[in-house]
């Protein structure tokens, strides 16, 4: 049986007899060996034929300038590449952040923390602007040695514990303050379920579907496509459960709540990637309604606009050190 793939491919296409799984014997087209480019599908299975616009070489070598957007601060490499101490505050706790979905689960987590009376959740927000590489400083590097926002400085003890990762974070501060995460039992293990469903999830639907839809320098049918699938069943995976429960993890607000909703009530509403319509976003119901209703939190309300950087500008606060702050210290404000 021939599964090889001719250079050039004749209009209508049809692969070879035996199709993928004949092909999958031999190795591709999973394997990353098989050229790329998609061009035409097969008249009988849909299936993407393939040109030899690309074949990677043997060895991967990096190309700084690869057109893709954030293409200035993607590297191959770890580690901090320029000095630079991190600021400290008069807070027990330090967040340094930007309100990306992943930065605003921790600026909500801490007004959530602060509107229950929890005063040991004061925190100073620092900005750390991620497109000038100030996650790539040596002091920021110590903090989170993964180079991304958000990271967590607690100093609330005899010696800082450094925390990074989001859901570690939210976790963290649950923990220690006794709230929104249930004590035990099924309804612990219904709200972590949800929060790891989260960490697992996004990157499909951020560096998936986000990238190929939004910021790849051109457009690929065959990601755009996969991705486009898997963030509308991750959409029907949260609506089948909402369409059960009032919150994630039942009928109580949760950290897991707070995970999802920045990245998945932003998408239900159109406001990431600009894909609302290609996506369909108005079949999910219950994900709107869940949505709406944490918008209505004045503690999600706040959250959101600490360090962000875009938008109206009363909706920015660049860095927070004090709850008056979001009253006196916006960007219209401080025009
Ligand atoms: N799994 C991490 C993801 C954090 C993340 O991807 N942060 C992005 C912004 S949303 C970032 O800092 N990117 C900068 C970079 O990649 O250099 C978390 O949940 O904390």
């Amino acid at each position: 049986m021939d599964t090889s793939l001719p250079d050039t491919v004749p209009e209508p296409y049809t692969h070879p007899a035996g199709g993928w799984n004949g092909a999958s014997a031999r190795g591709w087209p999973w394997s990353a060996r098989r050229p790329h480019a998609v061009r035409q599908r097969c008249v009988h299975c849909r299936a993407m034929a393939t040109t030899n616009d690309y074949t990677p070489p043997r060895v991967w070598t990096w190309n700084r300038d690869n057109g893709g957007r954030f293409a200035n601060i993607n590297r191959p490499t770890a580690g901090a590449t320029h000095d630079r101490e991190l600021p400290v505050g008069k807070h027990p706790l330090q967040l340094y952040s930007l309100a990306t979905p992943n930065g605003v689960k921790v600026t909500v987590m801490l007004e959530e923390l602060l509107a229950l009376g929890h005063a040991g959740a004061e925190y100073d927000a620092w900005l750390i602007r991620i497109n000038d590489g100030d996650q790539f400083g040596s002091g920021f590097v110590a903090v989170n040695p993964n180079s991304k926002i958000p990271a967590l400085l607690d100093r609330s003890g005899p010696e800082p514990v450094r925390v990074f990762e989001s859901g570690a974070i939210l976790l963290h501060l649950a923990e220690k303050f006794g709230a929104l995460l249930p004590e035990g039992g099924a309804a612990r293990a219904e709200c972590l379920s949800w929060l790891f469903w989260q960490m697992g999830s996004a990157p499909f639907l951020g560096g998936g579907f986000g990238h190929f839809y939004a910021y790849a320098p051109a457009k690929f049918e065959y990601a755009i496509d996969r991705y486009a699938m898997e963030a509308k069943r991750q959409l029907d995976v949260l609506n089948r459960r909402l369409a059960d429960s009032r919150y994630l993890a039942g009928d109580a607000y949760t950290i897991a709540d707070i995970a999802v909703w920045p990245w998945y009530g932003a998408l239900v509403k159109g406001q990431l990637y600009e894909a609302g319509e290609f996506l369909s976003v108005h079949e999910y119901g219950h994900v709107l309604r869940w949505t709406d209703e944490i918008a209505q939190r004045p503690a999600a309300r706040r959250g959101r606009m600490v360090n962000r950087t875009w938008g109206q500008p009363s909706s920015q606060l660049h860095e927070r050190h004090d709850a008056t702050d979001f009253d006196t210290r916006t960007q219209d404000k401080l025009a």
